[in-house]
């Protein structure tokens, strides 16, 4: 049994047996609900979107990927409006399918454009924009309709063409929320609980798919508390936050993290506590490089790590000591249970993660310590790894991954495409949310003062272009999600919720780094407060 079932296995509590019992039977419900969509309509293809987006899809997958590819191999000739072809077309290629841009060109007019007409149709634009971002490169019909559908939409709120929001309270919610962060780029578990409340007042929601979403998200959030304390008995053992005061001490924010961007499912549970210590070593690591090594001694630790010495330990001031010999016991304990599981030895990879960890993080150590700024494509050639994407994504490949192959693993140390992509999201979104403070503070150039220093362009030129280069990435990461790949599908999953992670972590600034009131209600409302 690997390690991921077991950690599952020990968490549900027995005194909640009356709602794993109650939810049961929902499941069952809405199994059969599903059952009885008529499969050439709309419907399915809206209850498949309400079943994700309140983040219980998961207990459906098998039906759903029926149903869908039903839709897609025998109901190719259905005749749709722009309303339900987006739907369809996001859905299918969110699940693989492979399905053509050209499914828009009946929208289109004869100069190219799309038809103002479609202006009128609210419900059908947002649609069409939710598609859009669904985009690969070269896609020009989905990037016009992004454009077309932002515009529209934009006017729409501002009440300059019509006014949705007295026509429909729900309609209008969507809107904003869309407007902010696009559903392709959100994750599931952190939308989920807004969209309980939005279902819940809309007048065509079924109530025993609401109650489901409702006893979900408690039974799943217990099953989060009980992890977030058993790793904080971990981080409080490792007296890191007593002995490195400089550092940030976030735990809660590093466990918030891997539940949006490593798997929300209770069976996932292992890998979350894992990947939290990952990110709470990350950060006090990034610390000891950013705010308060001197070069000589991140010199000296950069040494050490490379080599993977724990002799050399004894040249090190005693703070890098504890650092050191905190990652050195947590890599040992994760490679002791992958070794003991899948008899597959990970030490040598996962220290080499690290050791890549830190020579990025040196390289800015260096060029602040000079005064340098490096070009964009300089400096984004280190900052994509030492955002700690790969150091993050390597862990979690080994959490997730039920038979390791050698191949595979070559794969990913190569730093795949999927790895990547995600980290250039991870990096982009991070320095348009914290580069500012970090200026303040003294840090090295990020990748908006680089091209600002390069171009002469103004700071919201240079913020818009790194938006731009956003835009890019999930262009590739869209191609990449889809293509024959050596990883299996939860790990991509993971890379792809690391990037939207990000963009939600950093939409309104350094969520991760600065307690700010609302990232506090984001975590406190989706790990501490039920619904009721
Ligand atoms: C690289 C860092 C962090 C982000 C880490 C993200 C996690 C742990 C999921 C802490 F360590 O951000 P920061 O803004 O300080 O990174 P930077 O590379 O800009 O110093
Ligand atoms: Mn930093
Ligand atoms: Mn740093
Ligand atoms: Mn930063």
């Amino acid at each position: 049994m690997s390690t991921i079932r077991l950690m599952a296995m020990e968490i549900p509590n027995k005194s909640e047996e009356r709602y794993w019992k109650r939810s049961s039977e929902l499941i069952f419900q809405v199994k059969m609900m599903l059952d009885q969509e008529i499969l050439d309509d709309v419907q399915p293809l809206e209850f498949i979107d309400d079943l994700q987006r309140l983040g219980i899809s998961y207990h459906f997958e098998d039906k759903i990927k029926h149903i869908l590819n039903h839709i897609y191999h025998d109901c190719k000739n259905y005749e749709r409006d722009l309303y339900s072809t987006a739907l369809e077309f996001r859905l299918l290629r969110q699940h693989g399918f492979s399905i053509s841009q050209d499914v828009f060109d009946r929208f289109k007019n004869s100069k190219g454009g799309f038809k103002s007409s479609q202006g009128d149709n609210t419900k059908g634009l947002l649609q069409l924009y939710e598609a859009s971002f669904l985009f690969t490169q070269g896609e020009k019909t989905l990037e016009l309709a992004r454009e077309f559908a932002t515009n529209f939409l934009k006017e729409k709120l501002e009440g300059n063409i019509g006014n949705i929001i007295d026509d429909d309270e729900y309609l209008t919610l969507l809107v904003h929320n869309a407007l902010e962060l696009p559903l392709h780029w959100r994750t599931q578990r952190p939308n989920a609980r807004w969209f309980i409340n939005a279902y819940e007042r809309r007048q065509d929601m079924k109530p025993i798919v609401l109650e489901l979403a409702k006893l979900d998200f408690n039974i799943v959030q217990a099953t989060h508390q009980e992890e977030l304390k058993n790793v904080s008995r971990w981080w409080k053992q490792t007296s890191l936050a007593e002995k490195l005061p400089f550092a940030r001490d976030r735990l809660v924010e590093c466990y918030f993290w891997t539940i949006g961007g490593f798997l929300f499912e209770p069976q996932y549970g292992y890998a979350r506590i894992m990947a939290t210590k990952v990110n709470a070593l990350v950060t006090v690591i990034d610390d000891i490089f950013d705010v308060y090594g001197t070069l000589e001694e991140l010199q000296l630790f950069n040494n050490a790590i490379q080599r993977w010495d724990i002799e050399a330990m004894d040249k090190l001031p005693h703070y890098m000591q504890i650092c050191f010999l905190a990652l050195n016991n947590f890599v040992n304990e994760m490679a002791y249970d992958v070794l003991k599981e899948q008899g597959f030895l990970i030490i040598p990879h996962l220290r080499k993660s690290w050791a890549d960890l830190c020579r990025t993080f040196l390289q800015e150590a260096k060029w602040y310590s000079k005064g340098y700024t490096p070009t964009l494509k300089e400096y984004m050639s280190n900052a994509w790894i030492s955002i700690s994407a790969p150091v993050i994504l390597s862990h979690a490949f080994f959490l997730m991954t039920n038979l390791i192959e050698k191949e595979v693993v070559q794969s990913l140390y190569k730093y795949h495409n999927i790895v990547q992509c995600s980290s250039m999201i991870l990096r982009l979104s991070n320095d348009l949310g914290t580069s500012s403070d970090e200026m303040e503070r003294g840090d090295v150039p990020k990748s908006i003062q680089c091209y600002m220093n390069e171009t002469g362009a103004s700071r919201e030129d240079a913020r818009e272009y790194i938006r731009s280069l956003i835009y890019e990435s999930w262009k590739k990461m869209n191609k990449e999600r889809v293509a024959d790949s050596p990883f299996q599908q939860n790990f991509v999953r993971c890379a792809v919720d690391l990037g939207r992670m990000a963009q939600y972590m950093y939409q309104h600034g350094d969520g991760h780094g600065i307690q700010y009131h609302e990232m506090k209600d984001r975590i406190s409302s989706l790990l501490f407060e039920s619904i009721m």
